[in-house]
């Protein structure tokens, strides 16, 4: 039992303990809130909800939601519940668009956080005999620092690459002996390549598990990794706001990630109407944060959307899990009026033996939307004959319009030559924004 858990007083607790606690931590943290966030105080006020009518898990609906539109309006000290001498770190989003999300933490903050990364990395099979490889960008971005700090606490030689530099990554890999890659899936793909164009074959590096996450990646995706890198690869979810990476990991079963329930209440609600969702439905999930000191976010709407299921793991651990995510509500393309998640594109894609290389470009004209997808073509599938590339662009939109209802515009293209990612990849151009 050892080494299967690293925590196992909280990660096997029976679920009555698992409620007990968060009951407690929850009536505390509302509390803390209350007192020292006026930006939050507002809100229940408005809503005209005390700390004291918070006595049950029940009670939590009572409570307002956050978005990422407060974070945006109380940045950057706004939402701050303790003494800024009292922080030791802040970490951000990438923010891509508007401002980005700062977040603060205390000590114990970093350390709760760093104890979740560790959870996931031991649930990966990680040991003191470890060397864990971190390929996340170190810096503002959460991926680095938190599973470098996860990595430390499991005691495994870690291994602090950050992203990029591809040639030294594949070197310390062989020369280091590195056991298990922590990266996006979109880089550990990348990493994979460079491996096999080096002739490198899977047997002859020491890796048997990859802890990936940080973007929305496919089942048909983990297999193609796993083959080119001859590991099992396991999701990891989290974000910035929360704490990182470590909110919720997979274990060895693999049928979604366990949600680390001490620390965090997770819901799932209606996206339209903001109403609590019974388990096993599909909605957006609301997280609350019951042990933050720092940044302390109750009922932050996620904009993911995915299902939460409550049963017996083989692994023993009685936390709930969440599916990966299967969209967002703000990266579903609405075109034709027609629903798109690019995860539906990127399925189709692997399914047809294609590999994970492509790009979406959405634009409209003459006040049509149109969906072009632009896919590399792996070396296997290059061919010099155009009839030979029309079929299979043919068949492949044929697939797409099956799996979502529109026919797109599929450019098969030479390989490489899609610009590769060592974060987060760039799946989508919706040139349509630009004419907005
Ligand atoms: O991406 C934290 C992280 C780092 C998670 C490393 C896992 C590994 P943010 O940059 O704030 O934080 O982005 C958070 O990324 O709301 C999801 O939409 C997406 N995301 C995170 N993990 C996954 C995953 C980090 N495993 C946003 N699958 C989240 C799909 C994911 N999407």
């Amino acid at each position: 039992m050892e080494n299967r858990y690293f925590q196992p007083e909280f990660e096997t607790m029976p679920e009555k303990d698992i409620k007990a606690l968060q009951t407690k931590k929850l009536i505390r943290q509302v509390k803390h809130v209350y007192e020292n966030v006026p930006y939050y105080r507002n809100l229940m006020d408005e809503k005209g909800v005390k700390p004291e009518d918070i006595k049950t898990l029940d009670d939590l609906r009572k409570l307002p939601f956050l978005s990422k539109a407060d974070l945006r309006e109380a940045y950057p000290y706004g939402l701050l519940a303790v003494p800024l001498s009292k922080c030791v770190r802040i970490q951000s989003t990438s923010g891509t668009t508007g401002k980005r999300v700062v977040a603060f933490y205390t000590q114990n903050d970093v350390d709760m956080w760093e104890d979740c990364c560790a959870r996931a990395i031991v649930a990966a099979g990680g040991t003191k005999g470890d060397v864990c490889h971190v390929s996340y960008g170190y810096g503002l971005f959460t991926g680095g620092a938190g599973l470098h700090g996860g990595s430390h606490k499991v005691g495994c030689l870690t291994l602090p690459m950050s992203s990029g530099n591809t040639d030294r990554q594949v070197q310390f890999m062989m020369d280091l002996g590195s056991t298990i890659l922590c990266c996006t899936p979109s880089y550990a793909e990348f990493i994979g390549e460079t491996l096999k164009e080096r002739g490198i074959k899977p047997d002859e590096n020491k890796l048997k598990a990859g802890i990936f996450g940080a973007e929305p990646w496919t089942e048909e995706m983990r297999r193609d990794i796993e083959s080119l890198l001859g590991i099992k690869a396991y999701d990891i979810y989290g974000l910035t706001e929360i704490s990182g990476p470590g909110v919720a990991f997979e274990c060895e079963e693999q049928r979604g990630m366990h949600i680390n329930e001490d620390h965090f209440i997770a819901e799932v609600i209606d996206p339209d109407t903001g109403e609590p969702l019974p388990e096993g439905s599909r909605g957006e999930l609301v997280f609350t944060s019951l042990d933050k000191e720092a940044f302390p976010l109750i009922r932050y709407r996620t904009r993911d959307i995915c299902v939460l299921t409550r049963g017996k793991c083989t692994c023993g651990r009685t936390f709930v899990k969440m599916t990966k995510p299967l969209g967002r509500t703000d990266d579903m393309l609405i075109i034709r009026g027609v629903n798109v998640f690019p995860s539906q594109i990127e399925a189709v894609l692997i399914n047809q033996g294609y590999s994970p290389n492509y790009q979406i470009e959405v634009d409209r004209v003459n006040n049509t939307d149109t969906l072009d997808v632009f896919v590399e073509l792996s070396p296997e599938h290059f061919s010099d004959t155009i009839k030979d590339v029309e079929r299979q662009e043919q068949s492949l939109q044929s697939a797409m319009k099956t799996m979502l209802g529109i026919v797109p515009k599929v450019h098969l293209v030479a390989p490489k030559t899609i610009e590769r990612s060592e974060g987060k990849a760039v799946r989508v151009i919706d040139k349509r924004k630009l004419h907005d």
